[in-house]
């Protein structure tokens, strides 16, 4: 669907395209909230720095990451897990931002998901040359609610593959706004993300970087 106020250039461009049953990009969604994101993204990262995790094979990721939430999720040799506080920093992730919540929550109702209250945010530093390799999101118990994606500074190649990990993939750019919203039926699809490209920082950033915040409900309603 294409912007309601197309013919209006002061509004920033959104649309949405559908990428499978279940899986969706809001173009341009977040595109006006980029500064107060990066806000906020300094302010929790006082709190629980960036950093390189680990994975369980040993193998240092190149992306680097922190969560804010009840609940951040960390790598170590002992594999992919959530916990309430910070291995880092001993102390709990730091609150998410109410606008975090709110953003998250009304991409989702918009992508069709009502309800949706996460209580995890991961967020995601890459530079020039980070990727992620392919994986599933697969370490939450509540399966029944989608992820929420944002999308900010430099763009990059969004490899989308089935729910088996050699199926064929497709490649979508994501620039500085785009929101994928995706639950249902493509919840455990294979994805990753193409190592960044220098390329040019989209205002009003001044650095190479691409960062990229993932809601997620981890624990059923009720469960402690
Ligand atoms: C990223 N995103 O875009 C990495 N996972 O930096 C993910 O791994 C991801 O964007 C599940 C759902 C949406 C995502
Ligand atoms: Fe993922």
């Amino acid at each position: 669907m294409r912007d309601l106020f197309a013919d209006d250039e002061s509004l920033p461009q959104q649309w949405q395209e559908t990428l499978c049953p279940g899986a969706m990009i809001l173009r341009g969604y977040a595109a006006d909230m980029a500064e107060q994101i990066f806000r906020e993204i300094g302010c929790l990262t006082d709190v629980s720095p960036f950093r390189h995790l680990v994975t369980p094979g040993g193998h240092t990721m190149s992306v680097s990451m922190t969560s804010c939430g009840a609940l951040g999720w960390m790598s170590d040799e002992l594999g992919y897990r959530y916990t309430p506080v910070d291995p880092l920093t001993g102390r709990p992730w730091p609150a998410m931002p109410v606008f975090f919540r709110l953003l998250a929550e009304n991409a989702a109702a918009t992508a069709g998901y009502t309800g949706f209250c996460p209580d995890a945010c991961l967020v995601n530093r890459y530079t020039p040359g980070s990727g992620l390799s392919l994986h599933q999101d697969k370490n939450e118990r509540d399966m029944s609610q989608p992820i929420v994606s944002v999308s900010l500074g430099m763009t990059a190649t969004f490899l989308f593959g089935g729910t088996q990990r050699d199926a064929p993939r497709r490649r979508f750019p994501l620039v500085q706004g785009d929101v994928m919203v995706w639950g249902g039926q493509a919840r455990l699809n294979f994805h990753g993300v193409m190592p960044l490209k220098e390329t040019l920082p989209p205002w009003p950033l001044q650095e190479m970087v691409r960062y990229n915040l993932t809601f997620r409900r981890v624990m059923p309603p009720g469960v402690k």
